[in-house]
């Protein structure tokens, strides 16, 4: 089903000049007379005193990081505190007019971000719905400590609660927000429709993306705001962030009622420097950060700078960018100039800047500023003073609050919590009740009458089964997917080549009649901001697959694999959930970038479950656990096995629904003498081995297919082991560091007394992979694997070794690094 955007020739070398539309730069000139009127008196107040706050929470902040005491309070913060003092008009100006539904992400400076949305969610919360928020949120651990002895309203008590919640998750106390596992520069608040703000500078750019995917998918209200520092404009997944919003698909070939364009404003929080580095006339060429919006559409991201030191340019800019994006018209780029007047952290002795510069900025303060206008136009005067007072007083008595150990305590450090947050183990059929969209029934998905006719049994009335005939491990992935699809409305998958062209390896062949666009599409080319957007997208609620088309390409996804797919569901102490299935394949014959098994890399990562299945009836059963959980899943497929029918259950692979649970090996093959435990397509060469082996040596093999990596039930492998004292582990990874590595150091320590002698590890040579003709001297062989069981467990009688697999030769070649 080919889609009908023709590329005709003579259009596209038909003469003509590309042309660019004016950047508006401080186009903002409403009179204050004229804009005042626009705003009640009590908002004008409340955006500058929301101004204040943020500059009281900042300033407390920095004098306890700096002198250990603030008005008589002496505490030590032993964390960061990135500051943003001078940047609260940007803020509070970028909140103002956002909804709870409206959500932001951002950066390791957030804190100011957080309060001012977080008190402009207050405000437009009713009573009712705050007290529900704080009564439920955490079962009122925030809320005790805040309400205890206070009469105040429910608004001014939602102040105290938001400001202690900060307060305590910066300080890691167990009354923070996310009860002190996000810490300073990555805290949040869900309920106020704050999202995680990112210690990796620009990472927010890659996953607000996935947020407002899933606003636009699920047909949710509401837009998404990433606010990223001007330097962090040099980020590759920033680019790969703004170039999935930008697709053109949103307009062309999604179903129009879905709303258009990504409603994503990528606001550029510009102070003008990174940590010292200034991208204006030095680290980058841009001049300004709204200049990158040229480049990205014919739009220009309907990009614009506008003067973040005046709360009332970002609130129109806000308003009127909203409203882009409510016509389908995103994503937008702001470009919000502001000033940092402290330091990038209390160590920065603001080397890099002339004392003059910071001056004149303290000068044009935002607060002085904005005071002495409403002060001028007579919409408030001295009372201004007084309020601001009380409000410092709010933030001064919450701090105290949160600094007090008996009032706020830290998790204790045996509590296993972190332990507990790693993996959020549920089970979630569908994250929405409404009907799953298909484009047919799946009866008759051309896909689905095909794979019903496949052979599902390892044999057909005795006779092997015929590669065209047996079902795959490709059908089982496809079947345990459009199960998922099929009741889960939340469901979408995408990455590179995945619709028309059927999945980079054609697992999703018929997928593409099946499927609507928004829930099956084509990315750019973006690994980081194909997983960016997963993880955005999972954040907000829904369940998401996404591909990565070989294992080589994981590097350009490092930050969003490493960091954010891995880490959120513990940095936020089991809020969030993160129903992730990264499918990830693995090559061969294609040489040194397209061919590496990268299983140790996510396996050492604590947060990623890791499995790799190869044979039809695991891929289902294991795609099928996969889908139905919460957890992030790095879901390895083998290119080598693609085709292979089910060789190991008599039974065949069942038609209907089932799982396997993700942490459990299995026994391919039973056997007394020795234990060959494998991962990944290496299954196949020890079974060829075991058969050697039985036939030529009498010796029988159990061997093992481990399936996963994390988490791992060692009791299997233990029971094996202890039945046959000798044990070999091979996969097709590169040798040093690999999983099959660390599973033969702890055996060693579960085993040491049933143990013969030491596992042995072995795996590919620790090379780059070689060329397709070449692959046999780099992949494990079947004859490597009798050769090091002769040389290291036991010797094989006349048997005559191909390979060397002596332990000189171990020694020879790790002193090489080889
Ligand atoms: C990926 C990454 N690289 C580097 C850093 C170290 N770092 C922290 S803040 C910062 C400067 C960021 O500048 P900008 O994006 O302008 O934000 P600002 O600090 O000005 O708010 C750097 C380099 C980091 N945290 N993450
Ligand atoms: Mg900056």
């Amino acid at each position: 089903m080919p889609k009908s955007i023709i590329i005709a020739p003579e259009r596209v070398f038909s003469r003509e000049v590309i042309r660019f539309s004016d950047i508006p730069v401080n186009a903002y000139a409403t009179p204050p007379k004229e804009e005042l009127a626009n705003y009640s008196r009590e908002d004008l107040v409340s955006i500058w005193l929301d101004m204040c706050a943020i500059r009281e929470f900042e300033t407390i902040l920095g004098e306890i990081k700096t002198k250990g005491t603030y008005q008589g309070v002496a505490y030590t913060h032993a964390g960061p505190a990135h500051l943003s003092i001078g940047q609260e008009a940007a803020a509070v100006g970028m909140a103002f007019l956002l909804g709870p539904e409206d959500h932001v992400f951002g950066s390791h400076r957030s804190h100011g971000e957080i309060l001012a949305k977080g008190f402009s969610a207050i405000r437009q919360l009713s009573d009712e719905r705050l007290l529900d928020i704080m009564r439920s949120y955490r079962d009122g651990a925030l809320l005790a400590p805040v309400e205890r002895g206070y009469a105040g309203s429910v608004k001014a008590l939602a102040r105290r609660f938001f400001v202690y919640g900060a307060y305590g998750e910066i300080f890691a106390r167990d009354t923070g927000f996310n009860r002190g596992l996000g810490g300073s520069m990555h805290a949040f608040f869900t309920p106020f429709g704050i999202y995680p703000n990112n210690a990796i500078v620009g990472g927010s750019g890659s996953m607000a993306p996935g947020a407002a995917l899933f606003k636009r998918v699920n047909r949710k209200p509401g837009i998404v705001v990433a606010n990223i520092g001007d330097s962090s404009f040099g980020c590759g997944p920033v680019w790969e962030g703004i170039t999935f919003s930008a697709m053109d698909q949103y307009r062309t070939l999604w179903d129009q009622a879905l709303g258009g364009g990504l409603p994503i404003i990528f606001n550029c929080m510009n102070n003008f420097y990174g940590m010292g580095g200034q991208p204006f006339g030095e680290t980058m060429g841009m001049q300004y950060a709204a200049r990158l919006g040229a480049g990205v559409n014919p739009e220009q991201m309907h990009a614009e700078r506008v003067n973040g030191y005046d709360p009332l340019p970002v609130i129109d800019a806000f308003r009127r960018k909203k409203q882009v994006l409510l016509e389908g018209r995103g994503p937008v780029l702001l470009d919000t100039v502001t000033y940092r007047i402290s330091g990038h952290s209390p160590s920065d002795a603001s080397s890099y800047r002339s004392k003059e510069e910071i001056d004149r900025w303290q000068q044009a303060d935002s607060i002085r500023a904005f005071r002495a206008m409403l002060v001028d136009h007579g919409v408030a005067a001295e009372s201004l003073d007084a309020s601001r007072a009380q409000e410092d007083a709010t933030i001064f008595a919450m701090f105290r609050l949160a600094a007090d150990l008996d009032v706020s305590p830290r998790v204790s450090i045996d509590s296993e919590l972190v332990g507990a947050s790693m993996f959020s183990n549920q089970r979630v059929d569908r994250f929405d009740g409404r009907q799953p969209e298909f484009l047919q029934p799946l009866a008759d998905n051309p896909r689905v009458q095909q794979v019903a006719s496949k052979i599902r049994t390892p044999t057909d009335h005795g006779q092997p089964v015929p590669k065209m005939k047996a079902y795959n491990v490709r059908d089982a992935i496809f079947e345990a997917m459009i199960h998922r699809f099929s009741i889960d409305p939340t469901m979408i998958a995408f990455g590179e080549e995945n619709r028309d062209w059927g999945g980079a390896f054609a697992v999703y062949r018929g997928l593409t009649e099946a499927l609507p666009y928004h829930r099956l599409f084509n990315s750019p080319i973006s690994e980081a901001g194909i997983v960016g957007a997963a993880v955005g997208y999972a954040l907000e609620g829904g369940r998401v697959v996404a591909e990565l088309m070989y294992a080589d390409f994981m590097g350009r996804a490092g930050d969003e694999i490493f960091n954010q797919l891995a880490k959120w569901q513990a940095m936020s102490a089991g809020e969030l959930t993160m129903p992730v299935v990264l499918r990830v394949s693995i090559g061969a014959k294609y040489g040194a970038q397209h061919s590496q098994d990268f299983t140790a890399l996510v396996h050492h990562v604590p947060g990623l479950k890791v499995v790799y299945p190869v044979t039809p009836y695991d891929a289902k059963g294991m795609m099928n656990a996969a889908l139905a959980g919460t957890d992030p899943v790095v879901f390895f497929e083998s290119q080598k096995v693609y085709d292979f029918g089910e060789l190991f259950v008599e039974e065949g692979v069942p038609q209907g629904y089932y799982e396997i649970a993700l942490s459990e090996p299995s026994v391919k093959r039973a056997g007394t003498d020795l234990t060959i435990i494998t991962l990944g397509p290496a299954l196949y060469t020890a079974v060829s081995a075991a058969s050697e082996l039985e036939k030529r040596f009498g010796v029988s093999v159990e061997v093992i297919d481990l399936r996963a990596a994390t988490p791992l039930n060692y009791e299997p492998l233990v029971e094996s082991v202890r039945k046959t004292g000798k044990v070999l582990l091979v996969s097709d990874a590169v040798e040093r560091g690999s999983v099959m590595q660390t599973v033969a150091a702890t055996l060693t320590q579960l085993c040491f007394d049933d143990l013969d002698g030491p596992p042995v590890a072995i795996g590919s040579r620790n090379w780059i992979t070689p060329a397709a003709e070449l692959e046999a001297s780099f992949f494990p062989q079947v004859s490597w694997l009798l050769d090091a069981i002769h040389e290291r467990i036991f010797p094989l009688s006349g048997y005559q070794p191909a390979t060397n697999q002596t332990l000189e030769e171990l020694i020879r070649r790790a002193r090489l690094g080889v």
